[in-house]
């Protein structure tokens, strides 16, 4: 039986409906920069939020009608679930779906029990794969909700946790691979502390890139040539993650030897609690080739914690859509809708709304960073600020004709600079706002 019986697959109406169940700015089939929009999005519905939220919060308890769920922790009710998930995304018209092993399916009582529930899941994930074209954007483990990570999982102060996380890994890399996915994510929720007065930061970080260096090992074993990557984010749960941001990401990955096989999924509302832009994070992981995908979110202004709302900014949109030009793409990654319905909106029907809206976002967002880029204002402004290393001493030191002696006579002979010129932040904000 069908979870959304009144709800059609939503189609593209364009600018004028007034339709909440249609796109507005999302055509998948229109080509902007030499690729369709489905392309450039490889949009992707997270399991974790839309099919296993609940809506509670600390304070309250679940609000969202789930009709098809019965509430059970049962396989049985897991495998309609994943069905109803399918349901969901071919009427969307996401392509890519995320999960972590423990939202598909339900932890056992030994972690056998936990493998082989997982296993019988994943028939159910395959055939409906099968069935509707829908792919796996990228799996994940989840190590942090069972009381046995308190103190971390590849980071925690126990070795057994350690070997768990590992035969963790091993199992959702494993199942990963049997579904096609095409990347697979560590995110470290409590890959951190709370205090360091507690805490051997040195042995720790030497666990995790070991750790990770296992886990590119068993990629090979098995033939997963899919992409690794790090999700940044600086603290919640613990009080600091180790994955703090992009930079400390890059430089992990430096430190133990393994940017070969990963990059960065960065998400906007941990970007945020950084303390960064997205388009900060973005443009970072962009410089340094680590750009890999993204969580695609927003927080609240008001609010310092990760709200993981849906983004329908049009200025976000628009930052994070000029970057991802910039960079040529997500390649095999995506945009992920690391993102959840607020307790008040309860009714299955808002998952609809909430997707589309942000679908239109980025669609829009894509539009408006094409449309910058064609009329090449910005760009030119941006060259001519750096003009003065295209010839002269700048691209003297540049093409590496210089050192401290040498640029100390040729200062002498000049005396002083030649004058600075206006950053004109002002004017290209009103420059941005043109096409908004
Ligand atoms: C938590 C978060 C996770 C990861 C996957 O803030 O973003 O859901 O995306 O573990
Ligand atoms: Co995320």
């Amino acid at each position: 039986m069908a979870a959304f019986p009144d709800i059609e697959k939503i189609q593209y109406e364009g600018p004028d409906s007034k339709n909440p169940l249609a796109f507005r700015w999302y055509d998948e089939n229109k080509v902007i920069e030499g690729k369709t929009m489905k392309d450039h999005f490889r949009f992707s519905v997270v399991y974790w939020h839309t099919f296993r939220g609940d809506g509670s919060d600390p304070f309250g308890s679940p609000t969202l009608q789930r009709p098809w769920d019965d509430g059970t922790e049962s396989v049985e009710n897991a495998c309609q679930r994943a069905r109803v998930a399918f349901e969901f995304m071919e009427k969307l018209g996401c392509p890519y779906y995320a999960f972590h092993d423990r939202d598909v399916a339900p932890e056992g009582a030994t972690l056998a029990e936990s493998h082989a529930n997982l296993d019988a899941v994943v028939q159910v994930l395959k055939e409906e794969q099968e069935r509707t074209g829908i792919k796996l954007l990228w799996g994940t483990a989840n190590m942090f909700s069972n009381p046995r990570f308190m103190h971390g999982a590849s980071t925690s102060c126990n070795a057994d946790v350690f070997a768990y996380s590992a035969a963790q890994v091993k199992k959702a890399m494993e199942v990963t691979h049997e579904l096609g996915g095409e990347n697979y994510v560590f995110w470290g929720g409590r890959e951190g502390y709370q205090t360091l007065y507690n805490t051997d930061i040195k042995r720790e970080m030497d666990h995790m890139g070991m750790f990770m260096n296992m886990a590119v090992d068993h990629a090979n074993k098995i033939g997963f040539t899919g992409t690794f990557l790090i999700e940044p984010k600086p603290k919640e749960p613990t009080k600091h993650q180790y994955d703090s941001d992009v930079a400390a990401c890059v430089n992990f990955l430096r430190a133990y030897g393994l940017t070969d096989r990963f990059k960065l999924n960065v998400e906007t509302n941990h970007a945020t609690l950084a303390g960064h832009t997205m388009m900060h994070e973005l443009d970072y992981a962009g410089a340094q080739g680590m750009l890999g995908s993204i969580d695609a979110n927003t927080g609240d202004l008001m609010l310092g914690w990760d709200t993981d709302q849906f983004l329908t900014d049009n200025y976000i949109a628009t930052q994070i859509m000029l970057m991802l030009l910039k960079y040529g793409g997500l390649a095999q990654g995506g945009v992920n809708f690391d993102a959840k319905v607020r307790r008040e909106s309860f009714e299955p029907v808002d998952l609809f709304h909430a997707h589309i809206g942000s679908i239109d976002c980025f669609a829009r967002g894509l539009e408006i960073a094409a449309a910058i880029r064609a009329d090449g204002e910005l760009q030119s402004f941006v060259d001519s600020r750096y003009s003065s290393w295209d010839g002269g001493v700048g691209a003297e030191i540049e093409s590496g004709n210089h050192c401290f002696e040498s640029l100390e006579a040729y200062m002498l002979e000049k005396g002083e600079i030649s004058d600075n010129q206006s950053g004109r932040q002002e004017m290209l904000e009103n420059l941005i706002n043109r096409y908004m």
